[in-house]
């Protein structure tokens, strides 16, 4: 399933956006990845920013409440541009531990900074009412196949990689959800994403900075854009 959400990157100096995909909750397909994920596409317009901060809010659950999601069996990535950053590589998957984390889902916020995700429940990470483990963590960032990843995989692709690679804010970001191990017991879905953006004008492109600004000004003065503001989501 595809969806479109719209967000808008607009002002003088340091600027933010939050867009957010809020609309019923998408069942994750058990050992579904890589051929059965969960898409959605997030645009983000405005003018010629750089990205200052970048983070995805998170709500997985077990489809039926405590015991039926498994935080182990999520791969998350977000990409834009042709960068992939992984959020999830299947939490707490190790040599040792080849099953990963046993919480239900995921309720939080994955960024730039923080204690890296991938080893929250041996870094304090507690688990709320619902079983899903939460706060702020830095993303997994480990760019490797779900069904190897481990403690010694390579942190290459974490949300810097936007900001290393000199990605625009604006434009479509790509979310994808996928449970990548088949178990034939837990079911979760996608509650809620939403993409935060912090962006501030590039040294060079105060020109092109008023030229957006005049460009998101006549964006906003039109009905059927201004409707799609505030967090709607169309299909
Ligand atoms: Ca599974």
């Amino acid at each position: 399933m595809a969806v479109a959400i719209f967000g808008v990157l607009a002002g003088v100096g340091q600027g933010a956006v939050s867009t957010s995909y809020t609309g019923a909750p998408d069942l994750i397909t058990d050992g579904g990845y890589p051929g059965s994920v969960v898409q959605h596409t997030f645009n983000v317009s405005g003018s010629a920013f750089a990205i200052a901060d970048l983070s995805v809010d998170l709500v997985i659950s077990g489809s039926t409440g405590n015991g039926s999601g498994y935080l182990g069996d999520l791969y998350v990535t977000l990409e834009k541009d042709g960068v992939t950053a992984v959020l999830l590589n299947r939490v707490g998957k190790t040599t040792a531990m080849s099953g990963g984390s046993w919480l239900d889902g995921f309720s939080g916020t994955l960024g730039l900074t923080g204690t890296d995700v991938h080893f929250a429940e041996s870094n304090g990470g507690l688990a709320d009412t619902s079983g899903r483990l939460t706060g702020s963590w830095a993303a997994d960032g480990r760019l490797v196949s779900p069904s190897t990843v481990d403690e010694n995989s390579a942190r290459d692709n974490t949300l810097s990689a936007f900001i290393n690679a000199g990605v625009s804010p604006i434009g479509d970001w790509k979310l994808t959800v996928a449970d990548a191990n088949l178990d034939n017991i837990y079911q979760m879905q996608l509650d809620s994403a939403t993409l935060n953006i912090t962006a501030v004008p590039e040294p060079a492109a105060t020109a092109a900075a008023v030229a957006g600004l005049l460009a998101a000004f006549a964006l906003l003065r039109r009905p059927q854009f201004r409707a799609r503001l505030g967090d709607l989501v169309s299909r």
